[in-house]
């Protein structure tokens, strides 16, 4: 899908500092980012300036210890539209649920630090968002997506016995780990309100709980690659990772396949 017939937004017009009235939101979760994070919402930023509606950047960060959170005060002063929300509860599931319960915005997505998809796809969510679709989800999967640069070896295997274990939750959802995900607010607050995964494994149970509730959910291939200084530690991630998968199983209700597309 080409996001070409949009109208250019005018880059000289600000984008709104608030996030409180815009029409899309975009979560960054961060812990410890300071290093890969000012190239991507900068990115990110220059992006939304080109499409036709008011976006803003919202970085959750629970509590990094390097200077994450200047780094976001730093990207803000120099005009970019970019807040940060803390978050006591540790884990990237906890911040990306964290920033959808507070959204004031429309649409709300969230893609992840390293910028492993380009920006550049928004403008394919948004058009689904826009198509009615309440929860559109990036895969390095489907048809039409690409990896140029695929992940080492190790979380290649893992990944392979996450999708095998994970086939009755994910349902006909091809790729649930991609850190690039879009929703109408009103189901990111249903599917993200009193959700039970704070870490990795989070996503799988977004995807569980969209389906159990029937909303309308799509996938849209992605260019992704890998990018180096992945806070994923194989082992001790990889074990809490199956902990959450173990407990999904046993507390989930099996989804009801309606009004899915994927
Ligand atoms: N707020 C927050 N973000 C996290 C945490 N763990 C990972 N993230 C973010 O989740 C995103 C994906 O993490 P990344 O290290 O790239 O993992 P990978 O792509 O799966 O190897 C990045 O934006 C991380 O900063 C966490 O505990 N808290
Ligand atoms: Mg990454």
């Amino acid at each position: 899908m080409n996001p070409t017939h949009m109208a250019e937004r005018d880059a000289s017009v600000p984008l709104p500092a608030s996030a409180t009235t815009c029409d899309l939101e975009l979560l960054i979760p961060a812990y410890n980012e300071e290093r890969r994070l000012a190239p991507t919402v900068t990115a990110l930023a220059e992006q939304l300036r080109t499409l036709p509606l008011t976006a803003a950047l919202r970085v959750i960060d629970n509590g990094s210890s390097d200077r994450t959170a200047e780094c976001v005060d730093r990207l803000a002063a120099s005009g970019i539209p970019v807040t940060v929300t803390g978050c006591s509860r540790r884990g990237k599931g906890a911040a990306v649920a964290r920033g959808m319960v507070t959204t004031r915005a429309r649409w709300a997505g969230f893609c992840d630090a390293d910028l492993a998809t380009p920006a550049a796809a928004i403008g394919d969510a948004l058009a689904l968002l826009q198509d009615g679709w309440q929860v559109v989800l990036g895969s390095r999967r489907c048809a039409g997506a690409r990896m140029p640069v695929r992940q080492p070896a190790l979380r290649r295997l893992g990944g392979a016995g996450f999708r095998l274990l994970t086939r009755r939750l994910s349902g006909p959802v091809t790729d649930t780990q991609c850190g690039f995900k879009f929703f109408e607010a009103e189901a990111a607050r249903r599917v993200f309100a009193d959700i039970r995964t704070t870490g990795f494994a989070f996503d799988l149970e977004v995807i569980a709980r969209a389906r159990v509730f029937g909303l309308t959910l799509t996938e849209f291939p992605v260019v992704w690659s890998d990018q180096e200084g992945s806070s994923f530690r194989p082992f001790a991630d990889g074990r809490r990772v199956a902990g959450e998968l173990w407990r999904l199983h046993r507390t989930l209700p099996r989804p009801v396949p309606a009004g899915e597309a994927a």
